[in-house]
């Protein structure tokens, strides 16, 4: 019998960096797709290496027909800034890719015997309020709120978590499939992520991890938001630590498909501050990109993550002063050499 393979999609990108090494460490057997060659680093944890797109289906036959695999995470995305100015691209890579990868584990699940587990992060950008003074009365916003996304990656996001909905229930209400052919879906809307070790491209939340990178490499920044712009955060550890979590959880615990997920909800500025005194020659300025804010303007301020927290344990490790004075600071300035 074939040793099982986890398959991860997008595997050079940020949340890969971290996931790849943290599924090495549990011995699992990995197999990754990425648009580019995985870093040498990245290679050497994996077993196989595609460069390819997901849109490839060939590409995703040959896989299916070399591999077992028990559990896909579906990273590859464009993200939210990106895809506002190549929105028929956005659309085929983050919808018709997700649609091609949930065809591929229903297949597997089928040809194996048993539903493939498949991990899918959306995003906050699946909600979409109308304005500041609504985003600010919303408080804590539930996963059922608010379920109108002004960007095509937001409605990706949304649309994707209905298809694996779909996937999830479909073959069992035909009925007349094996229930080895329905996707176990699993999916976590993601706050804004900060990584010590690698800068997100093209994203609208992008503000933070650039200002912090910047000014521990030394170098002024210029903040495309105003400074009391909020939106809910957490760092790349807990990111990935949730996404384990959430793969393993007993299915029987799991009361929805889409969970909330989030660690600490500064403002811009609360952000320059605490760099600032991390490295006390910062040098921010304050000039507004008027899409890119409309774009996080939509986004809530705070989410309610109550639901993930109940039924699999999501406990995010580090709060607003842990993520930065446990992680983010001390790792930057390692890789920095300040
Ligand atoms: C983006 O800014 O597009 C992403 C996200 C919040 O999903 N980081």
């Amino acid at each position: 019998m074939r040793a099982t393979t986890v398959l991860v999609t997008g595997a050079n990108g940020e949340i890969g960096h971290g996931l790849l090494t943290r599924l090495a460490e549990d011995g699992r057997s990995i197999v990754t797709l990425d648009v580019a060659p995985l870093e040498p680093a990245l290679a050497g944890l994996v077993r196989r290496e595609f460069t390819g797109s997901i849109t490839d289906r060939a590409l995703l036959e040959r896989i299916l027909a070399e591999f077992e695999i028990d559990l896909v995470f579906h990273l590859a995305a464009l993200l939210s800034t990106r895809a506002e100015f190549t929105p028929v691209t956005a659309h085929q890579v983050n919808v018709d890719g997700t649609l091609n990868l949930l065809e591929f584990a229903h297949h597997e699940g089928e040809s194996h015997g048993r539903p493939v587990v498949f991990l899918y992060p959306s995003s906050i950008a699946a909600y979409g309020l109308p304005d500041l003074e609504t985003k600010m009365r919303a408080k804590r916003v539930r996963e059922e709120e608010w379920n109108t996304p002004t960007t095509m990656y937001g409605c990706n996001k949304l649309y994707c978590e209905h298809l694996g909905r779909y996937y999830a229930r479909h073959y069992k209400q035909l009925g007349a499939e094996s229930p080895a052919g329905r996707v176990d879906f699993r999916c976590v809307r993601f706050p804004g992520l900060i990584s010590a070790v690698t800068l997100p491209s093209g994203g609208s939340s992008d503000y933070a991890p650039e200002m912090i990178h910047a000014a521990a490499r030394g170098e002024p920044y210029t903040c495309f938001v105003r400074a009391d712009t909020r939106i809910p955060f957490m760092v790349m550890p807990d990111a990935i630590d949730a996404l384990l979590r959430l793969a393993s959880a007993e299915r029987a615990r799991l009361t929805r498909t889409a969970y909330n997920l989030t660690a600490f909800s500064p403002t811009a500025r609360d952000i320059c501050e605490v760099v600032t005194r991390a490295f006390p020659d910062t040098s921010v300025t304050w000039t507004t990109d008027e899409k890119r804010q409309r774009i996080v303007d939509s986004w809530p301020a705070d989410v309610d993550d109550s639901a993930a927290r109940r039924d699999w344990g999501f406990a995010p490790r580090h709060d607003f002063a842990r993520a930065f004075d446990e992680y983010l600071i001390p790792a930057i300035r390692q890789r920095y050499g300040r």
